[in-house]
């Protein structure tokens, strides 16, 4: 699995050659975007750590970019290499991605609920030279958890610890130096670093997001969702997910010069304070947020006065939801339907209050070529759903090393098969109808199907597995899998099933809600396990209760 050449494809010659004539890829690097800000604006802050109580400059956070560059290259850490990057809101996760960044390594981002499995395939597939993490979060112990990878990956010569105590591993306030020229500057149109797919697959794509790319793409967000350099970004959501940190995030946030601030958890409880102290004028939530914070905005005290912007995305945001935003937080809504592949769609500001709570927005740039089209690839007429098919210059032509599932994720001339549903209004938004990839959405966390079956398989006993989305109030969807048993099996307990997952290093929130057991699958018409009838017969138990 671990590959020794960095492959992917990338758009074609003339393409790019548009994107760069229309002043999208301005071959500018992240690395260079700080310094300019650091030069402009060096005095203004940048990020805001309630847990810490940093409160960093551009200047500071440039100072620290830099010096943190020295140190990993003084590690033997340089151009390509891959560096999983695991941390919370924590002010350092800025510090790591820029001086991974201005040395061109490439943060690989996993998410803080990740645990040994997605891991220990992280680092090995990449062949990361290291891997940063913050001590305990969470109840968890990620040292712990880092022993166990570098057990396993003999590529993994470092792990950096956000934290007092390292343990066994290194404390990345140690790993700064003295700052040195970078000898191997990256260049714009190379990769900046590897995104985590929502994934259909039995084990995560990554996805080779260039500067150039998702530059424009942060430019294009900061100026459809109105930030500028008086902007409060608040990040509620884990900070390595594609969502807070570029639509427009806390990289649109910096890229204006505006400030970030992190909130350790997106509850309430934690955020609005937040927002009242700091003054916070845009952030972003998934929509079972949205809806907590609707509920707690009707008793909660603290003054959300500043707050401009309410962005909600990663997973279908209800009408009647929509709704409620502005009367109830006082602040206008932005739908957001968009991917770490690339595109990303925004009800725009200045759209009718009709489109905005019913549409998932339309996409950023001119350059974006959207198709809705049939199962033949045909395309279908406005109004009718088909499934979404996309490329432009913000979208990837390919998965990192993973020739075979390109061939299947992208049509011959370059479309991104998005797995999406939609239906397209006469004024070019898209509403999302459903779903035809084998993905579940638990509340904007992507699930991939193949993935926990795989896992499930190797549980003693076990037959076969097929997982699939049930329908909950509060996420939109959970897991449940469906399960068959050897012959003359004890049945296990859905705990047992659960412990397993667990014990075997799987995230939370991809082990399944609910286990059924059952003698064979329904099949379809060509012989495969029939999804749609498993779906069917879950939700309708549900109901029966
Ligand atoms: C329905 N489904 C949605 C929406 C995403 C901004 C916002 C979200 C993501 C994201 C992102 C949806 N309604 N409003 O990267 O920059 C589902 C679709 C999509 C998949 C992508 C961003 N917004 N989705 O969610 O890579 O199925 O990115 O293809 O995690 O989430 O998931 P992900």
């Amino acid at each position: 699995e671990n590959a020794d050449v960095d492959t992917h494809p990338t758009w074609p010659e003339e393409l790019a050659r548009v994107y760069r004539e229309a002043g999208y890829w301005r071959g500018e690097t992240f690395g260079e975007v700080l310094r300019a800000r650091a030069d402009g604006c060096g005095e203004r802050v940048a990020v805001v750590d309630p847990v810490s109580g940093a409160r960093w400059t551009y200047a500071e956070l440039d100072a620290r970019a830099d010096s943190l560059a020295a140190g990993l290259l003084a590690r033997g850490i340089g151009k390509g290499d891959k560096v999983v990057v695991q941390l919370p809101n924590v002010a350092e996760f800025f510090e790591v991605i820029f001086a991974l960044f201005r040395i061109g390594a490439l943060p690989v981002f996993a998410l803080p609920a990740h645990r040994f499995a997605e891991i220990r395939y992280f680092c090995a597939f990449t062949g990361a030279a290291a891997y940063v993490i913050a001590g305990e979060h969470g109840g968890f112990d990620h040292r712990t958890l880092a022993d166990r990878v570098r057990a396993d990956v003999p590529t993994l010569r470092h792990v950096l610890v956000a934290d007092a105590d390292p343990g066994s591993h290194e404390r990345l306030a140690d790993a700064h130096a003295a700052p040195v020229p970078v000898p191997d500057p990256p260049q714009a149109h190379e990769p900046a670093f590897l995104q985590l797919s929502g994934g259909t697959t039995g084990v995560p794509k990554l996805i080779p997001r260039t500067h150039d790319d998702y530059l424009y793409s942060i430019r294009a967000s900061n100026e459809i969702c109105g930030v500028d350099e008086d902007s409060v970004y608040l990040c509620a959501l884990p900070a390595a997910h594609n969502f807070p940190l570029s639509s427009p995030g806390t990289l649109g946030a910096l890229y204006a010069g505006a400030r970030v601030v992190l909130a350790p958890q997106p509850a309430p409880e934690v955020a609005f304070p937040l927002i009242e102290r700091e003054r916070v004028t845009l952030t972003g939530l998934v929509p079972p947020l949205a809806l907590v914070w609707l509920d707690a905005a009707a008793h909660r005290t603290e003054d959300l006065g500043s707050l401009d912007v309410l962005l909600v995305g990663g997973a279908k945001f209800s009408e009647e939801a929509a709704q409620r935003v502005r009367p109830t937080l006082g602040c206008r809504l932005q739908q957001v339907f968009g991917m770490a592949e690339g595109l990303v769609n925004y009800t725009r500001l200045d759209d009718p209050e009709e489109t905005v709570v019913t549409t998932q927005g339309r996409p950023i740039s001119p350059h974006d070529e959207v198709r809705v089209v049939d199962a033949d690839d045909n395309d279908v007429p406005d109004g009718t759903d088909g499934a979404l098919l996309t490329r432009g210059p913000y979208t990837i032509r390919g998965y990192w090393n993973a020739p075979e599932h390109n061939a299947a994720a992208f049509t011959a001339d370059g479309f991104y098969r998005t797995g999406d549903i939609v239906r397209r209004t006469p004024t070019g938004h898209l509403v999302v109808q459903g779903r035809a990839k084998d993905q579940i959405n638990r509340g904007g966390e992507k699930v991939a199907a193949e993935e926990v079956e795989n896992h499930l398989l190797a549980l003693p006993g076990v037959h076969d597995a097929a997982v699939v989305s049930m329908p909950d109030a509060y996420l939109g969807e959970r897991v449940c899998a469906y399960v068959v048993l050897r012959a003359g099996v004890e049945p296990p307990r859905p705990v047992q099933v659960k412990k397993f997952l667990r014990e075997r290093g799987l995230a939370a929130y991809k082990i399944p809600d609910r286990i059924e057991l059952t003698d064979a699958f329904p099949v379809t018409g060509i012989g495969k396990v029939s999804k749609k009838e498993l779906r069917a017969a879950i939700t309708a138990r549900l109901h029966e209760k």
